[in-house]
Order: C-alpha cells, then sequence, then structure tokens
C-alpha cells in the first residue's frame, strides 16, 4: 500500500528573483522593518563565516554553520514576542541574536565553555540544543506550565528534518495535541541529516503531514523567504497563544554548508543538487527585493557588511579575552546541590586533568 497523501499548502511570499508573490504582512509594510530582517540575515552569515575561521585556526571548537538557514531564524525572531520562550537547537543563531543572546556568548559557548550559555539578556530561552529532539520535550513541558498558570505566552521549538524520526519528536508533537498545549513546532528541513538524505529518513512525503496524526495544524514554508516565515509563525503563535492550539511548520531550505566543521559533505552530497539550492538562497533575493523595491544601493549594501564585520569582530576580541573556565566547573552547574556520585565523577576527572597537565 502507498502512504497516505496530503494537499498541504507551501505558503511563500517571495520569489527567488526577490519579487513578491504577494502582499506585505501589515507587520511588514514599512521599509525599516524589512531592512531589519535583511541586517539581521546579513549579521548571521558575517557571523558564520568568522566562526568557521576561527574553528579552522584552532581558536575554537566544533561549530554547526547556518549557512542557508538564515531565513528561517530571522523570521522566528521576528514573529516571537519578548515573553515568549524559544527553545532552539544548534542552528539557531539568527533568532537568538534577535532574543538578546550577545555574539560572544555563542562563540564562549561553541569554544567549549558552558558559560556561553548562561545569557546576561536572556534569561527565559533556553540554550542550544545538540541531543537531537530532545529539545521537543523540553518545549512541551514549558508549554504545559504556560498553561497551568494562565499565562498569555507561548513557546516556539526548533529541529531539523532528521530530528523528526526521532521519538522525542513524535512523544512531543502527540502530547502538544492531546493536551492543547502553546507550542509551535519549526522544522528546519535542510534535506540531510548529517550524510543521511530525507528519503531515507522518512517515507512520509512531507513532514508537516506529521502533524495530522496527533491532530494538530501541520503546514509548509518556504525556509528561504523570511516574510513567509514570519508569517506563517506569527499566525501559530496567535493560534497557540489565543486558544491553545499547537502547530507543526515545515521550513523548506538546504544546508548550504558542511553538517559542521567536523564534516566535509563533497564526499557524500552532489554538486549539482548543491549548485540548485544555492540558486535559491534567502540573502540573494532579500537583496533583489530591496533594490528593486526599496532603493537599497551597492553602497548601502557595503555599509552594512561592514557594520556587521565590526560587531562580529567586537565579539570575537570579547570571546578571545574572556578567562579560561576553572577545570572541572562544568560539574558545579548540574544540580544546585552537587550529587555524590557527580563529586566523585569531578575527583576523578580533576585527577585526571592534573595527570596530563
Ligand atoms: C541524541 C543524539 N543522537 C545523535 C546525535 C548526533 N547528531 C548530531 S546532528 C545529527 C543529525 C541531525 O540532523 P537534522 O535533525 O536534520 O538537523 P541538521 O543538523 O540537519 O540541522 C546527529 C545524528 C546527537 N547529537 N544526539
Ligand atoms: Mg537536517
Amino acid at each position: 500500500m502507498q502512504g497516505s497523501e496530503f494537499n498541504i499548502e507551501t505558503i511563500e511570499t517571495l520569489d527567488p528573483e526577490g519579487h513578491l508573490q504577494r502582499p506585505l504582512p501589515e507587520a511588514l509594510r514599512e521599509r525599516d522593518q524589512l531592512i531589519k530582517l535583511y541586517q539581521i540575515m546579513v549579521l548571521t552569515r558575517v557571523f558564520d563565516r568568522e566562526a568557521i575561521n576561527l574553528q579552522r585556526t584552532g581558536a575554537m571548537g566544533t561549530y554547526p554553520s547556518n549557512e542557508g538557514q538564515e531565513a528561517i531564524g530571522t523570521g522566528i525572531g521576528f514573529a516571537m514576542r519578548e515573553d515568549d520562550v524559544f527553545v532552539p537547537y544548534y542552528r539557531d543563531v539568527a533568532t537568538q541574536i534577535q532574543r538578546g543572546v550577545l555574539i560572544e556568548e555563542i562563540l564562549v559557548f561553541w569554544g567549549g565553555d558552558e558559560r556561553g550559555q548562561n545569557y546576561q539578556h536572556q534569561s527565559q530561552d533556553f540554550p542550544a540544543c545538540i541531543p537531537i529532539a530532545t529539545q521537543s520535550c523540553h518545549a512541551v513541558g514549558i508549554a504545559f506550565a504556560i498553561k497551568y498558570r494562565g499565562q498569555d505566552r507561548a513557546v516556539v521549538t526548533t529541529c531539523g528534518d532528521g530530528a523528526t524520526s526521532k521519538g522525542d519528536f513524535y512523544e512531543s508533537i502527540n502530547v502538544a495535541g492531546a493536551m492543547g498545549l502553546p507550542v509551535v513546532f519549526v522544522v528546519n528541513n535542510n534535506q540531510w541529516a548529517i550524510s543521511v538524505p530525507l528519503a531515507k529518513q522518512t517515507a512520509a512525503q512531507t513532514i508537516a503531514q506529521k502533524a495530522f496524526a496527533v491532530g494538530i495544524e501541520g503546514i509548509r514554508v518556504d525556509g528561504n523567504d523570511p516574510i513567509a516565515v514570519f508569517e506563517v509563525v506569527s499566525e501559530a503563535l496567535e493560534r497557540a497563544r489565543r486558544d491553545c492550539q499547537p502547530t507543526l511548520i515545515e521550513a523548506l531550505s538546504y544546508r548550504l554548508c558542511d553538517h559542521t566543521t567536523a564534516d566535509d559533505a563533497s564526499r557524500y552530497r552532489d554538486q549539482q543538487e548543491y549548485d540548485e539550492a544555492r540558486a535559491l538562497e534567502p540573502l540573494i533575493r532579500f537583496k533583489l527585493l530591496l533594490q528593486n523595491e526599496y532603493q537599497w544601493s551597492e553602497a548601502d549594501d557595503k555599509a552594512l557588511y561592514d557594520d556587521s564585520d565590526q560587531r562580529v569582530k567586537k565579539a570575537i576580541e570579547v570571546y578571545q579575552a574572556t578567562s579560561d573556565q576553572a577545570p572541572g566547573e562544568f560539574f558545579d552547574y548540574m544540580f544546585a546541590k552537587p550529587t555524590t556520585p557527580l563529586e566523585r565523577q569531578k575527583k576523578a576527572w580533576l585527577d585526571e586533568a592534573k595527570r596530563h597537565a
């Protein structure tokens, strides 16, 4: 028997040539708002390239690039209210920057220092989750607490296409539907889970349709279009806050980078597929929109890239001037009061570190 077919709409506002397919949402009718969207995407791109340079020169640890995913994070950040809660995975720089996480904090974290997740200006969002799909469960727990307390806010959580194969993800969307929780799941479908392509990951034709099995709303959006992402996430958040209705959003993108700096995608990825995806990437089309409709010049563009460069360079200076974390300190942040096994582990770790010093 063939799998079921669903007719799922894909929301698109901006085509690859930067032409608007539909009227702009009310909140994005001003030129300044559109420029802000572009600024965040450019800052994310500039940050990303510098982060890779830092890793390549031995100044930072393994890093998962955001190249090709800038529009998703930008649209999410624009759609969220300050008092909503963001529960991210590890490719969410664009949203985190908008939510007040400092660029230097992101660098400190990828430098292997947990203090980079102790955000100075953002105490309610969660740190980037590395274990796949576990954050879906956290998000549902937070959404339950919000509903239980009768608060007017909602949760947005992200994950990759591969993560949707995990039990944690299915269990989370199921609980969200069964309990009617104010949570929005955004799946960044970048077509790959390290070297495993989407077709090997699932026989489902779309990821959005996984929503229907658990009785929640499922929708697809062009993940190279920050305007469409903004619109879809805004509406989902509205439903979540107002009616405690969860939504699963599949944002279609392409991973225009290696999985992480520890990967070499040329060993498993077809060059032609990559080139086709590159032509659809988010920054090119957005610049075309600004040039065609909003008198954006090459000089404006250069000034924006220069400004982003300066911001990232300043953050790198702060990162490089950060003192080393005390050895074994990461054990101290696990629980409010350390447990005996943890203290034992810390001692063993410190003894071992001494032996290698
Ligand atoms: C629980 C768990 N299992 C395995 C891994 C190793 N791992 C890291 S990323 C990844 C693939 C994730 O792919 P996807 O969900 O599509 O996200 P993407 O990296 O493509 O954004 C895997 C298996 C992990 N981090 N956590
Ligand atoms: Mg993926």
